[in-house]
């Protein structure tokens, strides 16, 4: 496989945080990593070589599909519910702001992808949900996902509520300790861009590391 991320840098147009690595390195429990590849062996997804998209598999009749309800709150602290984007499709990624790298990179490439898609990215809601609730309060989430677009909104939670919505979604994330400071972490977590209809359900979930072209050739795909 070939590094999408370098790709996705070159290509980046938008103001993104600092980065305290170099293009193309990789984020420690994403990528083609052991960790990843046991989510998604957990997600029982089916690689489409081409596209790139990770699809469901009902092969597994005892795996439900991820996805769940949730109550979050939004950039301003209000509650947030997945009732209140019924009649959308929801993209959702999880990850932090700190991220030094995946975050920015996948973000950047929704962007894109919401631009690419014109009109029909009206039918989309964007939402990134952190995996770091300690620090990524919601004014922090809104300042963060304001630099990427506006079509983006970013939601957190108390610890629960986060720990709850990232299990419905079996999403890989484990704090690493990087200091003794109470802030000294990062936070290894997949990185996996998850369509859900209109009616709340499942469709599909990408790989975080596609090009906008690409997230947005496979939402087209997908919507009607
Ligand atoms: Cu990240």
């Amino acid at each position: 496989m070939s590094d999408p991320m370098a790709d996705d840098w070159s290509g980046a147009r938008r103001a993104t945080p600092p980065m305290s690595r170099p293009a193309g390195a990789r984020h420690r429990g994403t990528g083609p990593s052991a960790a990843i590849l046991g989510v998604l062996a957990r997600l029982s997804v089916v690689l489409l070589l081409g596209s790139g998209a990770f699809v469901w598999s009902s092969g597994e009749a005892a795996a439900p599909p991820p996805g769940g309800p949730f109550t979050l709150q939004d950039g301003d602290g209000k509650p947030v519910s997945d009732r209140d984007f019924r009649g959308k499709y929801m993209l959702v990624y999880f990850g932090y702001t700190f991220c030094p790298d995946a975050c920015p990179t996948t973000l950047n490439a929704v962007a894109d992808a919401l631009d690419r898609l014109g009109a029909k990215a009206d039918q989309i809601q964007a939402i990134f949900i952190t995996v770091d609730p300690k620090r990524d309060t919601p004014a922090v989430m809104k300042q963060y996902v304001a630099a990427f677009t506006p079509r983006l909104i970013g939601l957190t939670g108390s610890l629960e509520q986060i720990a709850q919505v990232a299990e419905e979604y079996r999403v890989y994330h484990v704090e690493n300790r990087t200091g003794p400071g109470p802030n000294d972490y990062s936070i290894d977590h997949s990185s996996v861009l998850y369509v859900m209809g209109p009616d709340g359900g499942f469709i599909a979930a990408f790989r975080g590391d596609q090009s906008g072209a690409e997230i947005a050739d496979d939402l087209s795909e997908l919507m009607p």
